[in-house]
């Protein structure tokens, strides 16, 4: 049986990896990422993954090497290469940065002006120089960008940056934010209609692990005189589920609430008289 297989490229080794193997995983799917692997088939989902090098993924997808991959909007940025982008993945977040040694007197981006700038990133820096009318002297260099100025390659850099301490243990700061950037899922224009529904049933379930990450599913017991006040706390998809314990005057409610305020709504329920608060992960979320 040949049956027709959408074709995804990850990142064989690096920043991405790992969390682009896990998310194909909490969706349920199953395949074999042995170390050195090339190629792989999914053994329940009709999907091969292919593993390569980040700055290949986009060039593979347009030649039709590869249906859909996830690469940092960075890399692709940079290749300039017409494939869309289908779904933000929320991680590998960086941004890319102007950044100079701490003794140079920046005050704006025109004191860039006919100096020289090192970076991986010439297309994108090429641009935004271009746009802000900045003459500078791109030195594209492919690693440790963050040494340049300091064996005097050049007066600036353009890097990615994402904590920081980078650029700090270089004596460098940040002055421009170039572009920011995270994972995204990159498609081909015009996949044929079976792959298509292919890539639709895996973006169905990449939001529902996505809406999952945002939210905290909670349990807990509350006083009855106290319900309506709890209830208002929870907003819940639709309404919070209230089902009466064994012991008379308490009911145990269940809920969903958002990742960023947890913590203020627990001590806000727990100040109300819950008990019993109990806080679980969700792996999917479908609404
Ligand atoms: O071998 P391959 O070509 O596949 O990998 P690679 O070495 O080109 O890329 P890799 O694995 O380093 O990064 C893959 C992607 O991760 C990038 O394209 C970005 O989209 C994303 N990402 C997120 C980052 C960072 N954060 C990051 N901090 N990529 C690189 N860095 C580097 C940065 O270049 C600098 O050297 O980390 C350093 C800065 O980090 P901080 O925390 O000190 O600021
Ligand atoms: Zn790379």
């Amino acid at each position: 049986m040949n049956e027709e297989k959408l074709k995804i490229a990850l990142q064989k080794s690096g920043r991405l990896s790992e969390d682009s193997i896990n998310l194909l995983k909490t969706c349920g799917i199953k395949f074999d990422n042995g170390t050195g692997k090339l190629k792989s088939a999914a053994q329940n989902f009709p999907l091969e993954i292919f593993f390569l090098r980040d700055d290949d993924i986009p060039q593979y997808i347009a030649d039709g090497v590869a249906d859909i991959g996830i690469v940092g909007e960075n890399v692709l940025a940079e290749a300039q290469i017409k494939v869309e982008i289908i779904e933000r993945l929320g991680f590998g977040k960086c941004r890319l940065s102007l950044a100079v040694p701490k003794s140079f007197d920046y005050q704006t981006i025109k004191s860039i002006d006919k100096k020289r700038v090192a970076t991986s990133y010439p297309k994108i820096l090429g641009d935004f120089l271009s746009q802000n009318s900045v003459d500078a002297e791109i030195h594209t260099i492919s690693g440790s960008v963050e040494i340049a100025p300091s064996i005097n390659l050049a007066d600036a850099i353009c890097d990615l940056v994402s904590s920081g301490s980078t650029l700090f243990t270089n004596g460098l700061k940040e002055v421009e934010i170039v572009m920011n950037s995270e994972a995204v899922l990159i498609a081909r224009p015009k996949l044929d209609a079976s792959s298509q529904m292919i890539l639709e049933k895996l973006l169905f379930r990449i939001k529902a692990v996505k809406a999952a990450a945002q939210n905290k599913y909670i349990l807990l017991n509350a006083p009855n005189d106290k319900l309506d006040e709890i209830i208002e706390m929870l907003p819940g998809i639709k309404s919070p589920t209230v089902m009466p314990l064994a012991e008379t005057g308490w009911s145990s409610v269940h809920s969903v609430i958002n990742e960023n305020d947890f913590w203020e709504i627990v001590e806000n329920l727990k100040n109300k008289g819950a008990e019993g608060i109990l806080i679980l992960s969700i792996d999917q979320m479908v609404s």
